[in-house]
């Protein structure tokens, strides 16, 4: 059995999770990107079946591959997955900065899963700098609009926002994940938890490089883990790592050394080494998990070690 010793952050272990698709990257800019209920699911469960103990879902129009908040495409993904696989289902709540907050919360009552997302501060979320990139003809009309819409998009998670969804979540039995964007949202945390609307111990993502958020240096995630350290106290939390693009794997590493946990997947980074596309979640994975292990000799959790240690209720609570 594990003696997890959360508060120095010295873990034995470490949790993968996949992020599969997200709403970050649009069908051109990789024919790997998982874009129908059974691309998500199969990508997902070969994910597991590499070592994520964790993955973490969006969904997508099928035939455009438009993000979207629709509980049928949800629901197919789900139970698809719950049939194969073990792994612990963490849903975004986050959705896609086009979709209002009430879209994007209505799958924690409706599904009950183990684990969503819940992001923690409103911020721009600038994803039009990928709009000029040299890309051969959009496929989709829409996803030129959609990028560089962003230059004017406000990613909404207010104080009150966040106290709801986090409300709705502890009402169904969800654990969140706090997503952090930048050091603001550290402390939005904290506020949350003097306000009473967030319990500890909290389990935190970092999410580094997103425009509108901290960047993807070294000395930014050691940062936002001294501000966590500081603020919120290395006793009351747990963290993992991601980061948007080429420094995934740097940052992820950097979050094994330091005691975090880790997350890979095509919708933070589309890459599997400079310039060559990753054909599956489960190459990122992968790579990852060898990095790691080289790196720190630590291996993966399992998804029922990542139950213990995040306090989850078990896959057989949830409603799909
Ligand atoms: N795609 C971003 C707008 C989450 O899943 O909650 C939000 C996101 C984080 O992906
Ligand atoms: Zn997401």
């Amino acid at each position: 059995m594990y003696t997890w010793k959360i508060g120095i952050h010295q873990m034995d272990k470490v949790i993968f999770t996949a992020a599969v698709t997200g709403s970050i990257h649009t069908p051109t800019m990789s024919p790997y990107l998982p874009v129908t209920p059974k691309q998500i699911a199969d990508q997902a469960v070969e994910a597991a079946q590499a070592g994520a103990a964790i993955v973490h879902l969006h969904v997508r129009n099928p035939e455009t591959g438009q993000p979207s908040s629709d509980p049928n495409l949800f629901r197919e993904v789900l139970t698809s997955i719950k049939q194969k696989s073990d792994v612990v289902i963490n849903i975004t709540t986050g959705g896609a900065v086009t979709m209002t907050p009430s879209e994007r919360v209505q799958v924690v009552p409706l599904f009950r899963p183990e684990m969503t997302s819940l992001n923690m501060g409103s911020m721009n979320f600038g994803l039009y700098p990928m709009a000029k990139k040299k890309v051969p003809d959009w496929k989709f009309e829409w996803e030129q609009k959609y990028l560089e819409g962003t230059r004017d998009a406000v990613f909404k998670n207010t104080f009150s926002d966040s106290a709801f969804f986090c409300k709705t979540m502890y009402e169904n039995g969800v654990k969140p994940e706090l997503e952090c964007y930048d050091v603001g949202h550290v402390y939005n945390v904290k506020q949350h938890i003097i306000d009473g609307s967030v319990k500890t111990p909290v389990h935190l993502q970092f999410v580094m490089g997103v425009l509108g958020g901290i960047g993807s240096t070294p000395d930014d995630l050691l940062h936002m883990k001294m501000i966590a350290d500081r603020v919120i106290g290395a006793e009351n939390y747990t963290y993992s790592v991601c980061a948007a693009g080429k420094m995934e794997f740097a940052l992820c590493v950097l979050s094994a050394v330091s005691g975090g946990h880790v997350r890979v997947g095509l919708e933070d980074n589309l890459y599997l080494s400079k310039g060559v596309l990753a054909k599956s979640n489960s190459e990122l994975v992968s790579k990852i998990k060898s990095l790691v292990y080289d790196v720190t000799g630590k291996e993966g959790a399992t998804p029922d070690e990542a139950r213990q240690v995040l306090g989850l209720k078990g896959k057989d609570k949830t409603n799909f």
